[in-house]
């Protein structure tokens, strides 16, 4: 049914704008670039929204250069990719609305499905993933190119398929784009082999700052725009840090509360088990995954940040260092 959708919408458009959403990750210039690069080889007229600066870790692909600022214009088919909701489309809001038709393509379990046709699969490790599987299902051309974006998207999302999210599937879909020729050891030694070693000495310090509770399986810790000028980071070059605070002995859920600005914070969560942290994004009115959410804390410095979320994290759990899932 899905794959018809995906097959319909693409087929009557001549002219297709396609975005993905602010602050950019792997998986969404993956899905946004690579579906592009196929819907290019059908004949059809790509327009690519930029949003944001182009994130520094990814600037070995050459794919960056269909990225470029557009003027808004009609066009008849509006994707989005990888976008939860529609105040994370960005630069891509005029080409919305001014768009004949639009059609999201998802894995975000909080999406809720603000385009006219909406593909979402939450159960997708990846959007990278459900790009794939649904141009497989239509027998649809995956030039090298948007294989190797594809795959981009699916080895950041799952973290080298690790994640519990990769299913048998996702490992047969890679290899597809690795037939197809994703260029694999690019990507691999790109983002796993060439760590900043500034980046390092953050993790360092951001990890001799952490605080934990609940029988230390609640980690939390801060990052400051005072550290990121120190070490000489973007924010996007920080990203992993969320994840090496949950990948300590024994933690089960992290956070990291990241400065924007004195008074607006960004709040990452990831969890191993049981917990599903996109309630508590929902609560403060963010979103995302069962195992990585995040949103915005408004009007709150960093220390009343690291208060109300030790508030918010001590109710999982029981008192006596146990997490009690809910
Ligand atoms: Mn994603």
């Amino acid at each position: 049914m899905r794959e018809k959708i995906f097959k319909e919408q693409i087929e009557e458009a001549k002219t297709i704008a396609i975005c993905s959403h602010v602050s950019p990750d792997g998986d969404a210039l993956g899905s946004s670039l690579g579906l592009g690069l196929c819907l290019e080889a059908m004949g059809k007229e790509v327009i690519y929204i930029k949003n944001d600066d182009y994130p520094k870790n990814f600037m070995f692909l050459k794919q960056k250069e269909l990225l470029k600022d557009q003027a808004p214009r009609p066009v008849d088919l509006f994707i989005v990719t990888d976008v939860a909701a529609e105040s994370r489309i960005g630069d891509g809001l005029e080409f919305f609305k001014l768009a004949k038709n639009s059609l999201c393509i998802d894995h975000h379990r909080t999406n809720s499905g603000f385009c006219k046709h909406n593909i979402i699969d939450p159960d997708a490790s990846s959007t990278c993933q459900l790009v794939s599987e649904l141009l497989v299902e239509n027998k649809m051309d995956i030039p090298k190119d948007a294989a190797t974006m594809l795959y981009l998207g699916m080895v950041t999302d799952t973290n080298r398929f690790l994640y519990e999210s990769t299913e048998s599937k996702t490992l047969r879909l890679a290899a597809h784009l690795i037939d197809q020729g994703a260029e694999k050891q690019l990507i691999h030694n790109s983002l796993y082999e060439s760590t900043n070693k500034d980046y390092l000495l953050l993790e360092g310090e951001v990890l001799s700052q952490t605080k934990y509770i609940c029988g230390n399986k609640i980690s939390i810790s801060t990052l400051s725009l005072d550290q990121l000028e120190k070490y000489k980071l973007s924010q996007a070059e920080t990203d992993p840090l969320v994840s090496v605070l949950k990948s300590i002995e024994g933690v089960e859920v992290s956070c990291l509360i990241k400065e924007n600005a004195e008074d607006f914070q960004k709040v990452s969560l990831r969890s191993k088990e049981d917990i599903d942290v996109s309630k508590i994004a929902l609560e403060f009115g963010g979103g995302g995954h069962i195992r990585a959410s995040g949103f915005p804390l408004e009007g709150l410095n960093r220390q009343e940040a690291m208060e109300i979320m030790t508030e918010r994290l001590e109710k999982l759990c029981d008192g006596k260092g146990n997490i009690i899932s809910k």
